[in-house]
C-alpha cells in the first residue's frame, strides 16, 4: 500500500509509518541498543536491522526506514563528526575554508559504508515475511551543511547563511560535494534492497522561497534527479517548508513530506496535481488524550483524501510518546476506508 500510495495509484487502506519510529520510545530498543553510540550501532548491521524491523513487529506500520542518521556518510569519510547523546550531531572543527573541501571527499559506499548496505540487505530479507518495504534516506545538502558548518544543532543558522551569502562560490562547492555524497550513499542503499527514499532537508524551512531557489534547490535537485533512473519511489521533506512545499517538489520528488502547520489539502493546492504528501499530524498531539489523538488523526486523514496519502506524523516521533498511542494509531489508519474520505 505504501508503494502504491506514493505513485497516486489506489490503495485498500492508507498507509501509515512514522518519521523516527525506530528507537526513541520503544522498550526494546533501549534493551537491544544498551549504550551503544548511535554511530556505533550503525556500524553493526545485525544490529541496525533489528531496530528498523522492531517498529513493524510493534505497530504493523506499512513501511520501515533504516536506522542509520544523515550523518553517518560524512562521519565515514573522516569529516570529524560525532553524535552526541541527547544533543545530535558535533562538528569539532566546523567548514569554514575551501580547504575543508578537501575533507568532503567523494564517499564510496562499498568501502566507506558496506555496514550501511549490509544492514539495508538484512533489514529487507527480515521484512519479506511482512511484505512491508525499506525506505533509505540521507541528509539533504542544506541540512547537512548546517551542521558541518554551525558544528553543531542550531536555530539560527546564522553562519550557514552568512557563508551562503558572503562566499556563495565556496558554498555551491561545499553543497555539491554533500549531494554527491547523499546521491552515492541513496544509490547504494536502493542497489541493496531499499524500495523508496527519504531525502531530509529537516531545516530548509528556515529559507525565503528565493534563497532556497537560488542557494539550495540546485543542489538538492542533483540529488533526487541522481536517482529518477532507479524508478523508487523518492520522499522529499522538512520542517517549516510551507512556503516552499511547491519549490521542493519540482526538485524532482513524488512525494512530498509536510509538517503539521499546513493542512494536507492546502499543501496539494500549493504543490499542484501529481504528487503525493506524507504526513502530518503534530508529533505532539499523541501525547494529548486518545479521543484527541484519534480525532486530529481523521481530520488529517480527511485532509489526505485517501489518495496519494502517506499518513505519518509531521516530524519525528517524541520520546516521551505512549508506544501504545502508535499502535492504535497505526489500527486506526489501517481502519478507515479510503472511499469514505472523498
Ligand atoms: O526511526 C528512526 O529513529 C530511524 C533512524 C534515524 C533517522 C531517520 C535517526 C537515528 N536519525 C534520523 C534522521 C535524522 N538525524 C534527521 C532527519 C530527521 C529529523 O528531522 O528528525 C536529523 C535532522 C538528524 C540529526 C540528528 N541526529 C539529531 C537532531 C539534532 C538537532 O539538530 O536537533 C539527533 C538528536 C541525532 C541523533 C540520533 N539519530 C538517531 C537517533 C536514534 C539519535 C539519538 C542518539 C542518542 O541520543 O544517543
Amino acid at each position: 500500500m505504501f508503494l502504491r500510495a506514493c505513485r497516486l495509484e489506489p490503495v485498500e487502506n492508507v498507509p501509515v509509518w512514522f518519521m523516527r519510529q525506530a528507537g526513541r520510545s520503544l522498550p526494546e530498543y533501549r534493551r537491544a541498543r544498551g549504550n551503544v553510540s548511535i554511530l556505533e550501532v550503525v556500524r553493526r548491521p545485525e544490529l541496525a536491522a533489528e531496530l528498523t524491523l522492531q517498529p513493524v513487529r510493534r505497530y504493523g506500520v506499512d513501511a520501515a526506514i533504516l536506522f542509520s542518521d544523515i550523518v553517518v556518510p560524512v562521519a565515514a569519510i573522516g569529516f570529524g563528526v560525532d553524535v552526541q547523546h541527547g544533543l545530535g550531531p558535533v562538528v569539532a572543527n566546523p567548514f569554514a575554508s575551501e580547504a575543508d573541501l578537501e575533507r568532503l571527499r567523494p564517499l564510496q559506499p562499498e568501502v566507506d559504508t558496506p555496514y550501511v548496505i549490509e544492514a539495508v540487505k538484512i533489514a529487507v530479507e527480515g521484512l519479506s515475511p511482512f511484505g512491508v518495504p525499506l525506505i533509505g534516506f540521507a541528509g539533504a545538502p542544506f541540512t547537512l551543511a548546517s551542521y558541518l558548518v554551525e558544528g553543531g544543532p542550531s536555530r539560527s543558522y546564522a553562519r550557514t547563511k552568512a557563508l551562503m551569502r558572503s562566499d556563495t562560490g565556496l558554498w555551491t562547492a561545499l553543497l555539491d560535494r554533500l549531494a554527491d555524497i547523499a546521491l552515492a550513499s541513496l544509490r547504494s542503499q536502493v542497489i541493496a534492497g531499499a524500495a523508496a527514499v527519504q531525502l531530509f532537508d529537516s531545516w530548509v524551512g528556515a529559507l525565503s522561497r528565493a534563497d532556497y531557489e537560488r542557494y539550495v534547490m540546485p543542489a538538492s535537485r542533483r540529488v533526487l534527479e541522481g536517482l529518477k533512473d532507479l524508478g523508487v519511489p523518492r520522499i522529499h521533506f522538512g520542517v517549516d517548508t510551507g512556503e516552499l512545499l511547491a519549490l521542493m517538489a519540482k526538485a524532482g520528488a513524488e512525494v512530498v513530506g509536510v509538517d503539521w502547520r499546513v493542512p494536507l489539502d492546502e499543501a496539494r493546492a500549493r504543490i499542484g496535481a501529481g504528487f503525493a504528501v506524507q504526513g502530518n499530524l503534530d508529533p505532539a498531539a499523541c501525547l494529548a488524550p486518545w479521543d484527541v489523538v484519534a480525532n486530529e488523526a481523521r481530520e488529517v486523514l480527511r485532509r489526505g483524501s485517501g489518495i496519494g496519502h502517506v499518513f505519518n506524523l509531521g516530524h519525528g516521533v517524541l520520546p516521551e510518546t505512549d508506544p501504545d498511542t502508535l499502535a492504535r494509531l497505526t489500527d486506526l489508519v489501517h481502519a478507515t476506508s479510503p472511499d469514505s474520505l472523498r
